[in-house]
């Protein structure tokens, strides 16, 4: 079933409105400016650009509390942005300097921010989702009303641990919202190809939980969809599965070619872009003018310019880090072992 909006996103005052344009603009120039630092091998390694799905990590960080946990895969700079990370230490760690979020021994995908419950970052296809399930069934284990919202690409889907972690998250009604990031390819696998049922959110049948999708390439339409979800499983009645349909308008990561997909497909594809979509809607409503909306554009051009100076500037790790962080001890956090 599709769920429609119900005119949630109505509601959203200008500040609101403003700070999800803000966040979908900083994502996008964010990343541009990635793919130079790339070019530049100022950035090694896997880099997985976002470029596109933009609306998907900022409708449902609107729809979330901040003191909600939030884990996804290794596609995370937009993630950890719209969570309200600094871009500075964000590019620091892709640029694997000591002031990076992860000290910089994580690189692009395992960016985390764990005081703003931002849990990564996992390069391990499905990884997060059991891990999904445990931190969920702790917030319901310690009565906390927080909410745990899980992200993974539709190649994830096929995975036992999927099912395993559905399967238990239903029976146990755990307060998480599982949300499919469904791009439609696994690498150069589109999922016509790879998956038996290709409406991802019909696997919720299989657990007796709602299954839902939305328009991943609208940040309202997204927002809505996820804040019914994150509330429900608030009140107690359990997980969602949703299917955010959208489309990454790069290569899966920085040396894939696209050879797999038509450059029409993806022309067509670059025409429902999110940021004019959100930026039509904040002009027929009238919360903004079109210069207030273009401030914003320079602003975070400005904000991005000092992040990169910020990683260019910022020291290497110094070789004793190596045996730093490597085992925490799991009930003593702040107990680290050499
Ligand atoms: C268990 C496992 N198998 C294979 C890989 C290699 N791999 C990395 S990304 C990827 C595709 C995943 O696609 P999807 O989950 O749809 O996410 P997307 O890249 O589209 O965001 C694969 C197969 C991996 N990282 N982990």
């Amino acid at each position: 079933m599709a769920q429609r909006t119900n005119s949630l996103a109505e509601k959203l005052d200008r500040e609101a409105l403003l700070k999800m344009y803000r966040q979908l603009v900083l994502i996008r120039r964010f990343e541009e400016r990635c793919a130079q630092q790339y070019s530049l091998q100022k950035i090694a390694g896997f880099c997985h650009l976002y470029n596109g799905q933009e609306a998907v990590a900022v409708g449902v960080e609107a729809a979330m509390r901040p003191d909600d946990y939030l884990v996804t895969a290794y596609r995370d700079h937009g993630q950890v942005l719209a969570r309200g990370t600094p871009p500075g230490p964000v590019m620091a760690e892709l640029f694997g300097k000591a002031t990076g979020v992860a000290k910089g021994k994580g690189g692009s995908m395992h960016l985390y921010d764990i005081p703003r419950n931002m849990y990564g970052g996992w390069g391990i296809v499905g990884a997060q989702i059991p891990l999904a399930l445990g931190m969920a069934y702790a917030s319901k284990y310690k009565g906390e009303d927080r909410v745990t919202v899980c992200l993974f690409g539709e190649a994830a889907v096929n995975q036992g641990a999927f099912h395993e972690a559905l399967n238990m998250a239903a029976l146990w009604k755990v307060p998480a919202v599982f949300i499919c990031e469904n791009n439609r390819y696994g690498m150069g696998t589109p999922i016509t190809v790879s998956s038996a049922v290709t409406d991802v959110y019909k696997r919720a049948s299989a657990y007796d939980i709602p299954g839902v999708w939305c328009d991943g390439m609208d940040t309202l339409h997204t927002y809505e969809v996820v804040y019914e979800a994150v509330e429900r499983a608030r009140r107690g009645e359990g997980p969602t599965l949703i299917e955010a349909r959208t489309y990454r308008f790069r290569g899966h990561s920085m040396s894939d070619p696209g050879t797999y997909r038509t450059r029409e497909e993806v022309e067509e594809e670059r025409k429902k872009d999110p940021i004019p979509k959100l930026r039509a809607f904040i002009l027929s409503k009238k919360r903004a003018k079109e210069e207030e909306l273009d401030q914003i554009h320079e602003e975070v051009e400005k904000e991005v310019e000092e992040a990169i100076r910020f990683a260019d500037e910022s020291p290497w790790p110094e070789p004793s880090e190596l045996y730093t962080d490597v085992y925490v001890d799991p009930i003593w956090p702040e107990k680290v072992h050499a």
